[in-house]
Protein backbone atom coordinates (compact mmCIF):
# COMPACT_ATOMS: atom_id res chain seq x y z
CA UNK A 1 0.00 0.00 0.00
CA UNK A 2 2.67 2.45 0.42
CA UNK A 3 4.22 1.98 -2.23
CA UNK A 4 1.58 2.01 -4.33
CA UNK A 5 1.33 5.68 -2.55
CA UNK A 6 4.26 6.08 -3.53
CA UNK A 7 4.18 5.40 -7.11
CA UNK A 8 1.20 7.51 -7.35
CA UNK A 9 3.25 10.93 -5.72
CA UNK A 10 5.59 10.27 -7.94
CA UNK A 11 3.58 10.22 -10.97
CA UNK A 12 1.37 13.13 -9.71
CA UNK A 13 4.83 14.94 -9.87
CA UNK A 14 6.16 13.62 -13.27
CA UNK A 15 3.02 14.45 -15.10
CA UNK A 16 3.38 17.83 -15.86
CA UNK A 17 6.76 16.77 -17.67
CA UNK A 18 4.41 14.75 -20.19
CA UNK A 19 3.32 16.69 -23.11
CA UNK A 20 0.81 14.48 -23.25
CA UNK A 21 0.51 14.04 -26.83
CA UNK A 22 -1.43 11.11 -28.28
CA UNK A 23 0.85 7.57 -28.75
CA UNK A 24 3.38 7.88 -31.35
CA UNK A 25 3.11 11.70 -31.97
CA UNK A 26 6.03 13.62 -30.78
CA UNK A 27 5.93 17.52 -31.37
CA UNK A 28 3.40 20.51 -31.28
CA UNK A 29 3.69 23.40 -34.00
CA UNK A 30 3.27 26.78 -32.78
CA UNK A 31 0.66 28.27 -34.77
CA UNK A 32 1.75 31.71 -34.12
CA UNK A 33 -1.17 34.38 -34.89
CA UNK A 34 -3.50 31.82 -36.27
CA UNK A 35 -7.00 32.16 -35.59
CA UNK A 36 -9.12 29.37 -33.95
CA UNK A 37 -11.35 28.84 -37.04
CA UNK A 38 -8.40 27.83 -39.23
CA UNK A 39 -6.67 26.23 -36.27
CA UNK A 40 -9.58 23.53 -35.60
CA UNK A 41 -9.32 23.12 -39.79
CA UNK A 42 -5.39 22.79 -40.00
CA UNK A 43 -5.93 20.04 -37.14
CA UNK A 44 -8.42 18.31 -39.25
CA UNK A 45 -6.78 18.48 -42.47
CA UNK A 46 -3.21 18.44 -41.64
CA UNK A 47 -2.09 17.99 -38.52
CA UNK A 48 -3.90 14.99 -37.10
CA UNK A 49 -2.96 12.99 -40.60
CA UNK A 50 0.43 14.28 -40.30
CA UNK A 51 1.27 12.31 -36.72
CA UNK A 52 1.40 16.62 -35.17
CA UNK A 53 0.62 16.04 -31.79
CA UNK A 54 -0.56 19.73 -30.99
CA UNK A 55 -0.53 23.15 -31.33
CA UNK A 56 0.91 25.61 -29.48
CA UNK A 57 -1.90 28.94 -29.23
CA UNK A 58 -1.51 32.78 -29.35
CA UNK A 59 -2.78 34.14 -26.19
CA UNK A 60 -6.36 33.72 -26.00
CA UNK A 61 -7.38 36.09 -22.89
CA UNK A 62 -8.57 39.74 -23.87
CA UNK A 63 -5.35 41.88 -24.41
CA UNK A 64 -5.16 45.98 -24.80
CA UNK A 65 -5.44 47.09 -28.53
CA UNK A 66 -2.14 48.63 -29.51
CA UNK A 67 -2.69 51.76 -32.31
CA UNK A 68 0.90 53.04 -32.21
CA UNK A 69 2.52 51.15 -33.99
CA UNK A 70 -0.80 49.35 -35.64
CA UNK A 71 -1.76 46.06 -34.48
CA UNK A 72 1.28 44.72 -33.60
CA UNK A 73 1.63 41.37 -32.72
CA UNK A 74 3.06 42.13 -29.51
CA UNK A 75 -0.26 43.55 -28.28
CA UNK A 76 -1.17 39.85 -27.14
CA UNK A 77 1.25 39.95 -24.74
CA UNK A 78 -0.07 42.71 -22.62
CA UNK A 79 -3.55 41.36 -20.87
CA UNK A 80 -6.71 43.42 -19.98
CA UNK A 81 -8.30 40.45 -18.28
CA UNK A 82 -8.84 36.78 -18.67
CA UNK A 83 -11.82 36.32 -20.72
CA UNK A 84 -11.42 34.67 -23.83
CA UNK A 85 -11.47 37.28 -26.79
CA UNK A 86 -9.13 38.02 -29.01
CA UNK A 87 -8.74 38.71 -32.72
CA UNK A 88 -8.13 34.91 -33.29
CA UNK A 89 -11.62 34.63 -32.18
CA UNK A 90 -13.98 34.41 -29.61
CA UNK A 91 -15.32 31.92 -26.33
CA UNK A 92 -17.25 29.84 -29.13
CA UNK A 93 -14.61 30.02 -31.64
CA UNK A 94 -12.04 28.71 -29.14
CA UNK A 95 -13.90 25.69 -27.57
CA UNK A 96 -14.94 24.49 -31.61
CA UNK A 97 -11.30 24.47 -31.67
CA UNK A 98 -10.40 22.66 -28.68
CA UNK A 99 -13.27 20.34 -29.24
CA UNK A 100 -12.33 19.77 -32.88
CA UNK A 101 -8.64 19.58 -32.36
CA UNK A 102 -9.18 17.24 -28.88
CA UNK A 103 -11.29 14.79 -31.53
CA UNK A 104 -8.33 13.99 -33.68
CA UNK A 105 -5.98 13.83 -31.44
CA UNK A 106 -4.48 16.64 -31.73
CA UNK A 107 -3.85 18.73 -28.71
CA UNK A 108 -3.96 22.24 -27.31
CA UNK A 109 -1.72 24.17 -25.45
CA UNK A 110 -2.03 27.75 -24.57
CA UNK A 111 0.29 30.76 -24.76
CA UNK A 112 -0.70 31.79 -20.95
CA UNK A 113 0.52 35.61 -19.54
CA UNK A 114 0.21 35.37 -15.68
CA UNK A 115 3.62 37.42 -14.90
CA UNK A 116 1.84 41.21 -15.66
CA UNK A 117 -0.86 42.69 -17.34
CA UNK A 118 -0.79 45.37 -20.16
CA UNK A 119 2.11 48.08 -20.17
CA UNK A 120 2.26 50.96 -17.16
CA UNK A 121 1.26 53.30 -19.77
CA UNK A 122 -1.44 51.62 -21.68
CA UNK A 123 -3.56 54.13 -20.97
CA UNK A 124 -7.05 54.01 -19.55
CA UNK A 125 -10.62 53.13 -21.62
CA UNK A 126 -11.91 50.11 -22.80
CA UNK A 127 -9.58 50.14 -25.58
CA UNK A 128 -9.52 46.07 -25.33
CA UNK A 129 -10.33 42.90 -27.34
CA UNK A 130 -13.66 42.44 -25.68
CA UNK A 131 -14.18 46.15 -24.56
CA UNK A 132 -13.40 45.38 -20.92
CA UNK A 133 -12.62 48.72 -19.02
CA UNK A 134 -9.13 49.16 -17.47
CA UNK A 135 -6.98 51.87 -16.05
CA UNK A 136 -3.32 51.33 -16.17
CA UNK A 137 -2.28 54.16 -14.29
CA UNK A 138 -4.26 53.36 -11.04
CA UNK A 139 -3.79 49.61 -11.81
CA UNK A 140 -7.69 48.85 -12.25
CA UNK A 141 -8.44 46.13 -14.11
CA UNK A 142 -12.07 45.37 -12.77
CA UNK A 143 -13.02 42.68 -15.39
CA UNK A 144 -10.57 40.48 -13.58
CA UNK A 145 -10.92 41.80 -10.97
CA UNK A 146 -7.46 43.27 -10.08
CA UNK A 147 -6.17 46.84 -8.33
CA UNK A 148 -3.17 48.36 -7.00
CA UNK A 149 -2.95 45.86 -4.69
CA UNK A 150 -2.44 43.58 -6.80
CA UNK A 151 0.80 44.33 -8.37
CA UNK A 152 4.43 44.59 -7.36
CA UNK A 153 5.36 48.72 -7.68
CA UNK A 154 6.16 48.72 -3.92
CA UNK A 155 8.74 45.70 -4.00
CA UNK A 156 10.71 46.93 -6.91
CA UNK A 157 14.03 48.66 -5.65
CA UNK A 158 15.10 50.02 -9.22
CA UNK A 159 14.74 54.20 -9.59
CA UNK A 160 12.82 53.03 -13.01
CA UNK A 161 10.86 50.34 -11.46
CA UNK A 162 12.15 48.63 -14.27
CA UNK A 163 14.34 45.44 -14.63
CA UNK A 164 17.36 47.30 -14.84
CA UNK A 165 20.30 44.58 -14.39
CA UNK A 166 19.56 40.52 -15.22
CA UNK A 167 22.40 39.78 -12.97
CA UNK A 168 20.09 41.00 -9.97
CA UNK A 169 17.60 38.23 -9.67
CA UNK A 170 14.98 40.18 -7.22
CA UNK A 171 14.95 43.15 -10.12
CA UNK A 172 14.28 40.11 -12.62
CA UNK A 173 10.91 39.07 -10.76
CA UNK A 174 9.88 42.34 -8.83
CA UNK A 175 10.26 44.71 -11.58
CA UNK A 176 8.23 45.40 -14.58
CA UNK A 177 9.66 43.72 -17.54
CA UNK A 178 9.51 46.28 -20.63
CA UNK A 179 6.98 48.46 -18.39
CA UNK A 180 4.63 46.00 -17.91
CA UNK A 181 2.50 45.88 -14.73
CA UNK A 182 3.74 43.43 -12.70
CA UNK A 183 1.77 40.78 -10.73
CA UNK A 184 2.29 40.03 -6.93
CA UNK A 185 1.95 36.38 -7.42
CA UNK A 186 2.89 35.37 -3.53
CA UNK A 187 -0.96 37.00 -2.96
CA UNK A 188 -3.35 34.36 -2.54
CA UNK A 189 -5.81 36.17 -4.27
CA UNK A 190 -3.60 36.74 -7.21
CA UNK A 191 -2.55 33.15 -7.21
CA UNK A 192 -6.48 32.66 -6.90
CA UNK A 193 -7.59 34.40 -10.31
CA UNK A 194 -4.61 33.41 -12.03
CA UNK A 195 -5.55 29.78 -11.54
CA UNK A 196 -9.26 29.81 -12.16
CA UNK A 197 -8.38 31.04 -15.45
CA UNK A 198 -6.40 28.10 -16.58
CA UNK A 199 -8.31 25.98 -14.74
CA UNK A 200 -11.38 27.40 -17.21
CA UNK A 201 -8.99 26.54 -20.06
CA UNK A 202 -8.38 23.26 -18.75
CA UNK A 203 -11.85 22.22 -18.07
CA UNK A 204 -12.84 23.28 -21.86
CA UNK A 205 -10.67 20.62 -22.48
CA UNK A 206 -6.73 22.16 -23.33
CA UNK A 207 -3.71 19.95 -22.48
CA UNK A 208 -1.10 22.13 -21.45
CA UNK A 209 0.14 25.63 -20.88
CA UNK A 210 3.67 27.78 -22.22
CA UNK A 211 3.91 29.81 -18.79
CA UNK A 212 5.24 32.80 -20.55
CA UNK A 213 8.19 35.55 -18.79
CA UNK A 214 8.51 32.33 -16.27
CA UNK A 215 11.61 33.80 -15.44
CA UNK A 216 9.67 36.51 -13.99
CA UNK A 217 8.14 35.06 -11.61
CA UNK A 218 9.24 33.22 -8.55
CA UNK A 219 9.83 29.63 -8.92
CA UNK A 220 7.78 29.33 -6.01
CA UNK A 221 4.98 31.31 -6.67
CA UNK A 222 4.41 29.46 -9.82
CA UNK A 223 4.62 25.95 -8.00
CA UNK A 224 1.64 27.36 -5.67
CA UNK A 225 -0.50 27.71 -8.92
CA UNK A 226 0.15 25.07 -10.06
CA UNK A 227 -0.58 22.88 -7.63
CA UNK A 228 -3.89 24.61 -7.66
CA UNK A 229 -4.87 22.93 -11.09
CA UNK A 230 -7.23 20.29 -12.18
CA UNK A 231 -6.32 17.20 -14.20
CA UNK A 232 -6.90 17.22 -17.82
CA UNK A 233 -11.08 17.07 -19.21
CA UNK A 234 -11.62 12.87 -19.20
CA UNK A 235 -13.60 13.26 -21.63
CA UNK A 236 -10.59 13.24 -23.92
CA UNK A 237 -7.41 12.16 -21.35
CA UNK A 238 -7.58 9.34 -19.02
CA UNK A 239 -8.54 10.53 -15.46
CA UNK A 240 -5.88 12.13 -13.49
CA UNK A 241 -3.77 13.65 -16.33
CA UNK A 242 -2.04 16.80 -15.45
CA UNK A 243 -1.28 19.29 -17.29
CA UNK A 244 1.38 19.91 -18.93
CA UNK A 245 3.88 22.80 -18.54
CA UNK A 246 6.77 24.43 -20.15
CA UNK A 247 7.99 27.48 -19.05
CA UNK A 248 9.58 30.07 -20.22
CA UNK A 249 12.57 31.33 -19.27
CA UNK A 250 16.04 32.57 -21.27
CA UNK A 251 19.04 31.15 -19.68
CA UNK A 252 22.61 31.34 -21.78
CA UNK A 253 24.07 31.49 -18.95
CA UNK A 254 25.86 34.46 -17.08
CA UNK A 255 22.80 35.69 -15.78
CA UNK A 256 21.40 35.31 -11.64
CA UNK A 257 18.71 33.04 -13.03
CA UNK A 258 18.92 29.44 -13.56
CA UNK A 259 16.90 27.21 -15.57
CA UNK A 260 17.35 24.34 -12.96
CA UNK A 261 15.48 26.39 -10.27
CA UNK A 262 12.60 25.87 -12.15
CA UNK A 263 12.39 22.08 -13.35
CA UNK A 264 10.09 21.38 -9.58
CA UNK A 265 7.36 22.80 -12.44
CA UNK A 266 7.56 21.61 -15.25
CA UNK A 267 9.80 21.64 -18.48
CA UNK A 268 11.86 24.21 -19.26
CA UNK A 269 12.43 26.27 -22.60
CA UNK A 270 16.09 24.97 -23.67
CA UNK A 271 17.30 28.91 -25.45
CA UNK A 272 21.29 27.30 -25.96
CA UNK A 273 19.96 24.75 -28.37
CA UNK A 274 18.73 27.28 -31.56
CA UNK A 275 21.47 29.71 -30.97
CA UNK A 276 23.96 26.91 -30.65
CA UNK A 277 22.63 24.69 -33.25
CA UNK A 278 22.41 27.94 -35.76
CA UNK A 279 25.94 29.02 -34.89
CA UNK A 280 26.92 25.31 -36.02
CA UNK A 281 24.94 25.20 -39.10
CA UNK A 282 26.27 28.71 -40.10
CA UNK A 283 29.90 27.35 -39.45
CA UNK A 284 30.29 30.63 -37.60
CA UNK A 285 33.00 31.21 -34.74
CA UNK A 286 34.69 27.59 -36.39
CA UNK A 287 32.11 26.30 -35.85
CA UNK A 288 31.19 22.71 -37.61
CA UNK A 289 28.26 19.89 -37.90
CA UNK A 290 31.38 16.67 -36.41
CA UNK A 291 31.26 18.83 -32.85
CA UNK A 292 27.57 17.54 -33.07
CA UNK A 293 28.50 13.80 -31.89
CA UNK A 294 27.70 14.63 -28.23
CA UNK A 295 24.17 17.36 -28.92
CA UNK A 296 22.50 17.92 -25.80
CA UNK A 297 23.53 17.74 -22.04
CA UNK A 298 26.90 17.32 -24.07
CA UNK A 299 27.14 20.95 -24.84
CA UNK A 300 25.81 22.01 -21.47
CA UNK A 301 22.44 21.53 -22.01
CA UNK A 302 19.36 20.78 -19.36
CA UNK A 303 18.37 17.13 -19.17
CA UNK A 304 16.23 16.51 -21.93
CA UNK A 305 13.33 15.50 -20.31
CA UNK A 306 13.31 19.06 -19.09
CA UNK A 307 13.86 20.31 -22.28
CA UNK A 308 11.55 21.73 -24.53
CA UNK A 309 13.55 22.87 -27.86
CA UNK A 310 13.13 24.93 -30.66
CA UNK A 311 14.90 26.13 -33.55
CA UNK A 312 13.43 29.46 -33.56
CA UNK A 313 10.26 31.36 -31.60
CA UNK A 314 8.29 34.25 -32.30
CA UNK A 315 10.82 36.23 -30.77
CA UNK A 316 14.25 35.54 -31.83
CA UNK A 317 12.92 34.89 -35.57
CA UNK A 318 12.54 38.61 -35.35
CA UNK A 319 15.19 39.87 -32.71
CA UNK A 320 13.18 40.11 -29.82
CA UNK A 321 14.24 38.16 -26.89
CA UNK A 322 17.50 36.53 -26.67
CA UNK A 323 19.83 34.08 -29.37
CA UNK A 324 21.22 36.80 -31.36
CA UNK A 325 21.65 37.15 -35.31
CA UNK A 326 22.62 33.29 -35.28
CA UNK A 327 19.34 31.66 -34.90
CA UNK A 328 18.15 30.47 -38.12
CA UNK A 329 14.37 31.08 -39.51
CA UNK A 330 12.15 30.85 -42.50
CA UNK A 331 14.19 33.81 -44.33
CA UNK A 332 17.06 31.79 -44.61
CA UNK A 333 14.84 28.81 -45.84
CA UNK A 334 18.11 26.01 -46.82
CA UNK A 335 19.68 25.88 -43.40
CA UNK A 336 16.65 26.34 -41.92
CA UNK A 337 15.70 22.63 -43.53
CA UNK A 338 18.66 21.29 -42.02
CA UNK A 339 18.17 23.24 -38.67
CA UNK A 340 14.73 21.77 -38.34
CA UNK A 341 15.90 18.14 -39.94
CA UNK A 342 18.49 17.66 -37.70
CA UNK A 343 16.49 18.71 -34.18
CA UNK A 344 13.54 16.38 -35.58
CA UNK A 345 15.85 13.13 -36.06
CA UNK A 346 17.79 13.96 -33.02
CA UNK A 347 16.44 12.43 -29.84
CA UNK A 348 16.97 15.75 -27.15
CA UNK A 349 13.92 17.27 -25.81
CA UNK A 350 10.97 17.52 -26.29
CA UNK A 351 10.57 19.52 -30.20
CA UNK A 352 8.49 22.65 -31.12
CA UNK A 353 8.03 23.31 -34.60
CA UNK A 354 7.53 27.00 -35.37
CA UNK A 355 5.29 28.34 -38.18
CA UNK A 356 4.91 31.51 -38.53
CA UNK A 357 3.83 34.71 -40.80
CA UNK A 358 5.65 36.82 -43.31
CA UNK A 359 6.91 40.51 -42.87
CA UNK A 360 9.03 42.70 -44.41
CA UNK A 361 12.00 42.77 -42.57
CA UNK A 362 14.02 45.98 -42.85
CA UNK A 363 17.26 46.03 -40.73
CA UNK A 364 18.07 49.58 -40.20
CA UNK A 365 21.45 49.91 -38.19
CA UNK A 366 21.44 45.79 -36.78
CA UNK A 367 17.59 46.02 -35.90
CA UNK A 368 14.61 45.04 -37.67
CA UNK A 369 12.29 48.28 -37.43
CA UNK A 370 9.71 45.97 -38.87
CA UNK A 371 9.68 43.53 -36.31
CA UNK A 372 6.55 44.41 -34.39
CA UNK A 373 4.25 43.92 -37.43
CA UNK A 374 1.22 41.80 -37.30
CA UNK A 375 0.02 39.02 -39.83
CA UNK A 376 -1.40 40.86 -42.93
CA UNK A 377 -3.78 38.91 -43.56
CA UNK A 378 -6.46 37.49 -40.21
CA UNK A 379 -7.20 33.83 -42.09
CA UNK A 380 -5.14 31.64 -43.32
CA UNK A 381 -5.40 30.45 -47.40
CA UNK A 382 -4.18 26.99 -48.73
CA UNK A 383 -2.83 27.15 -52.45
CA UNK A 384 -3.39 24.12 -54.95
CA UNK A 385 -0.38 22.57 -54.32
CA UNK A 386 -0.75 23.00 -50.33
CA UNK A 387 1.69 25.21 -49.77
CA UNK A 388 -0.25 28.83 -47.35
CA UNK A 389 -0.89 31.76 -48.93
CA UNK A 390 -1.87 35.59 -47.48
CA UNK A 391 1.76 35.86 -45.94
CA UNK A 392 1.36 33.03 -43.81
CA UNK A 393 4.46 30.96 -44.18
CA UNK A 394 3.50 27.43 -42.83
CA UNK A 395 6.89 25.79 -42.14
CA UNK A 396 5.45 23.08 -40.92
CA UNK A 397 4.10 22.40 -44.14
CA UNK A 398 7.41 22.56 -46.14
CA UNK A 399 7.61 18.72 -47.49
CA UNK A 400 10.70 18.61 -45.62
CA UNK A 401 9.93 19.77 -41.85
CA UNK A 402 6.63 17.79 -42.44
CA UNK A 403 8.22 14.02 -42.82
CA UNK A 404 10.90 14.55 -40.56
CA UNK A 405 8.43 15.31 -38.03
CA UNK A 406 6.51 11.77 -38.75
CA UNK A 407 10.51 10.60 -38.82
CA UNK A 408 10.82 11.60 -35.11
CA UNK A 409 7.13 9.72 -34.56
CA UNK A 410 8.75 6.56 -36.54
CA UNK A 411 11.85 6.42 -34.62
CA UNK A 412 10.70 7.15 -30.85
CA UNK A 413 12.08 5.52 -28.45
CA UNK A 414 14.67 4.32 -30.51
CA UNK A 415 18.66 5.50 -29.15
CA UNK A 416 20.94 7.54 -30.91
CA UNK A 417 23.36 5.58 -32.89
CA UNK A 418 25.86 4.69 -35.80
CA UNK A 419 27.05 8.55 -35.35
CA UNK A 420 29.24 9.07 -38.69
CA UNK A 421 31.63 12.34 -39.74
CA UNK A 422 34.27 13.67 -41.73
CA UNK A 423 35.67 16.02 -39.36
CA UNK A 424 34.21 18.70 -40.93
CA UNK A 425 31.03 19.20 -41.74
CA UNK A 426 29.61 16.14 -43.37
CA UNK A 427 27.85 14.14 -40.46
CA UNK A 428 25.27 11.15 -39.87
CA UNK A 429 23.38 8.89 -37.34
CA UNK A 430 20.50 6.92 -36.50
CA UNK A 431 17.62 6.07 -34.03
CA UNK A 432 18.52 2.55 -33.86
CA UNK A 433 16.91 0.33 -36.73
CA UNK A 434 14.19 2.46 -37.84
CA UNK A 435 15.76 6.06 -38.90
CA UNK A 436 19.04 7.42 -40.46
CA UNK A 437 19.52 10.46 -41.50
CA UNK A 438 23.22 12.28 -43.27
CA UNK A 439 24.13 15.86 -43.54
CA UNK A 440 26.46 17.38 -46.50
CA UNK A 441 26.99 20.73 -45.01
CA UNK A 442 31.03 21.31 -46.76
CA UNK A 443 31.33 23.24 -49.66
CA UNK A 444 32.02 19.97 -51.60
CA UNK A 445 30.23 16.52 -52.64
CA UNK A 446 30.02 13.73 -49.93
CA UNK A 447 30.09 10.21 -51.09
CA UNK A 448 30.29 7.84 -48.54
CA UNK A 449 29.49 4.38 -47.93
CA UNK A 450 28.12 4.02 -43.85
CA UNK A 451 26.43 1.49 -41.92
CA UNK A 452 22.72 3.01 -41.20
CA UNK A 453 21.83 0.20 -38.59
CA UNK A 454 18.11 0.02 -40.84
CA UNK A 455 16.90 -3.38 -42.21
CA UNK A 456 17.87 -4.52 -45.81
CA UNK A 457 15.82 -3.04 -48.67
CA UNK A 458 15.09 0.04 -50.72
CA UNK A 459 14.56 3.19 -49.22
CA UNK A 460 12.38 6.69 -50.04
CA UNK A 461 14.34 9.47 -48.91
CA UNK A 462 12.35 11.92 -46.81
CA UNK A 463 13.44 15.11 -47.75
CA UNK A 464 14.09 15.36 -52.06
CA UNK A 465 11.01 13.58 -52.07
CA UNK A 466 8.66 10.89 -50.03
CA UNK A 467 6.80 7.84 -50.35
CA UNK A 468 3.71 7.98 -52.40
CA UNK A 469 1.80 4.99 -52.57
CA UNK A 470 4.54 2.59 -53.62
CA UNK A 471 6.45 4.83 -55.40
CA UNK A 472 9.16 7.30 -54.36
CA UNK A 473 8.91 11.14 -55.64
CA UNK A 474 12.81 11.43 -54.60
CA UNK A 475 16.19 9.99 -53.90
CA UNK A 476 16.37 6.18 -53.11
CA UNK A 477 19.00 4.74 -50.68
CA UNK A 478 19.95 0.85 -51.11
CA UNK A 479 20.49 -0.50 -47.70
CA UNK A 480 22.34 -3.79 -48.03
CA UNK A 481 22.21 -7.00 -45.56
CA UNK A 482 24.65 -5.98 -42.78
CA UNK A 483 22.87 -2.30 -42.73
CA UNK A 484 25.36 -0.09 -45.11
CA UNK A 485 24.00 2.48 -47.98
CA UNK A 486 25.99 4.68 -49.89
CA UNK A 487 24.90 8.51 -50.33
CA UNK A 488 25.81 10.22 -52.56
CA UNK A 489 25.03 14.33 -52.01
CA UNK A 490 25.98 17.28 -53.89
CA UNK A 491 26.85 20.46 -51.50
CA UNK A 492 24.40 22.16 -54.64
CA UNK A 493 21.27 19.89 -53.91
CA UNK A 494 18.14 21.80 -53.03
CA UNK A 495 18.22 20.36 -49.82
CA UNK A 496 22.04 18.91 -48.83
CA UNK A 497 20.71 16.24 -46.77
CA UNK A 498 18.70 12.36 -46.93
CA UNK A 499 16.69 10.92 -44.64
CA UNK A 500 15.60 7.37 -44.46
CA UNK A 501 13.22 5.50 -42.50
CA UNK A 502 11.02 2.25 -42.20
CA UNK A 503 8.15 3.20 -42.83
CA UNK A 504 9.56 4.71 -45.98
CA UNK A 505 10.51 1.44 -47.08
CA UNK A 506 9.85 1.05 -50.95
C1 LIG B 1 6.10 46.14 -25.94
C2 LIG B 1 7.08 47.18 -26.45
C3 LIG B 1 7.86 47.79 -25.31
C4 LIG B 1 6.88 48.39 -24.30
C5 LIG B 1 5.94 47.29 -23.82
C6 LIG B 1 4.88 47.78 -22.86
O1 LIG B 1 7.97 46.56 -27.38
O2 LIG B 1 8.70 48.82 -25.82
O3 LIG B 1 7.59 48.89 -23.20
O4 LIG B 1 5.26 46.73 -24.96
O5 LIG B 1 4.10 48.75 -23.45
C7 LIG B 1 6.51 40.90 -26.31
C8 LIG B 1 7.48 41.77 -27.08
C9 LIG B 1 7.79 43.07 -26.37
C10 LIG B 1 6.50 43.78 -26.01
C11 LIG B 1 5.71 42.86 -25.10
C12 LIG B 1 4.39 43.45 -24.63
O6 LIG B 1 8.67 41.04 -27.31
O7 LIG B 1 8.55 43.90 -27.26
O8 LIG B 1 6.78 45.02 -25.36
O9 LIG B 1 5.39 41.66 -25.85
O10 LIG B 1 3.61 43.81 -25.70
C13 LIG B 1 12.92 39.05 -22.00
C14 LIG B 1 12.07 38.12 -21.15
C15 LIG B 1 11.24 37.15 -21.96
C16 LIG B 1 10.48 37.86 -23.08
C17 LIG B 1 11.52 38.59 -23.92
C18 LIG B 1 10.89 39.33 -25.09
O11 LIG B 1 12.90 37.41 -20.24
O12 LIG B 1 10.32 36.54 -21.09
O13 LIG B 1 12.20 39.56 -23.09
N1 LIG B 1 9.67 36.92 -23.86
C19 LIG B 1 8.21 36.79 -23.59
C20 LIG B 1 7.40 36.66 -24.86
C21 LIG B 1 7.41 37.96 -25.61
C22 LIG B 1 6.69 39.03 -24.80
C23 LIG B 1 6.90 38.89 -23.35
C24 LIG B 1 7.63 37.87 -22.78
C25 LIG B 1 6.14 39.78 -22.46
O14 LIG B 1 7.87 35.58 -25.61
O15 LIG B 1 6.81 37.85 -26.90
O16 LIG B 1 7.17 40.33 -25.18
O17 LIG B 1 4.88 39.14 -22.28
C26 LIG B 1 18.17 39.15 -22.05
C27 LIG B 1 17.48 38.32 -21.00
C28 LIG B 1 16.15 37.80 -21.46
C29 LIG B 1 15.31 38.92 -22.02
C30 LIG B 1 16.10 39.57 -23.17
C31 LIG B 1 15.32 40.68 -23.86
O18 LIG B 1 18.61 38.30 -23.10
O19 LIG B 1 18.29 37.22 -20.66
O20 LIG B 1 15.48 37.22 -20.35
O21 LIG B 1 14.08 38.38 -22.51
O22 LIG B 1 17.29 40.10 -22.64
O23 LIG B 1 15.13 41.72 -22.96
C32 LIG B 1 22.25 38.02 -25.15
C33 LIG B 1 22.12 37.38 -23.78
C34 LIG B 1 20.66 37.16 -23.43
C35 LIG B 1 19.98 38.50 -23.48
C36 LIG B 1 20.11 39.00 -24.90
C37 LIG B 1 19.39 40.32 -25.13
O24 LIG B 1 21.80 37.10 -26.15
O25 LIG B 1 22.81 36.15 -23.78
O26 LIG B 1 20.51 36.57 -22.15
O27 LIG B 1 21.48 39.19 -25.22
O28 LIG B 1 19.99 41.32 -24.34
Amino acid sequence: MKLLLLLVAVGLCSAQYNPNTKAGRTSIVHLFEWNWGDIAAECERYLAPNGFGGVQISPPNENIIVTNPNRPWYERYQPVSYKLCTRSGNEQQFRDMVTRCNNVGVYIYVDTIINHMCGSGGGSGTHSTCGSSFNAGSRDFPAVPYSSLDFNDGKCRTGSGEIENYGDANQVRNCQLVGLLDLALEKDYVRGKVADYLNNLISIGVAGFRLDAAKHMWPGDIKAITDRLANLNTKWFPGGTRPFIFQEVIDLGGESISVNEYFGVGRVTEFKYGAKLGTAIRKWNGEKLSYLKNWGEGWGFMPSNRALVFIDNHDNQRGHGAGGSSILTFFDARLYKMGVGFMLAHPYGFTRVMSSFSWPRNIVNGRDVNDWMGPSSSSVSINGDGTCGNGWVCEHRWRQIKNMVSFRNVVDGQAFTNWWDNGSNQVAFGRGNRGFIILNNDDWNLDVTVNTGLPAGTYCDVISGQKEGSRCTGKQIGVGSDGSARFQISNNDEDPFVAIHVDARL
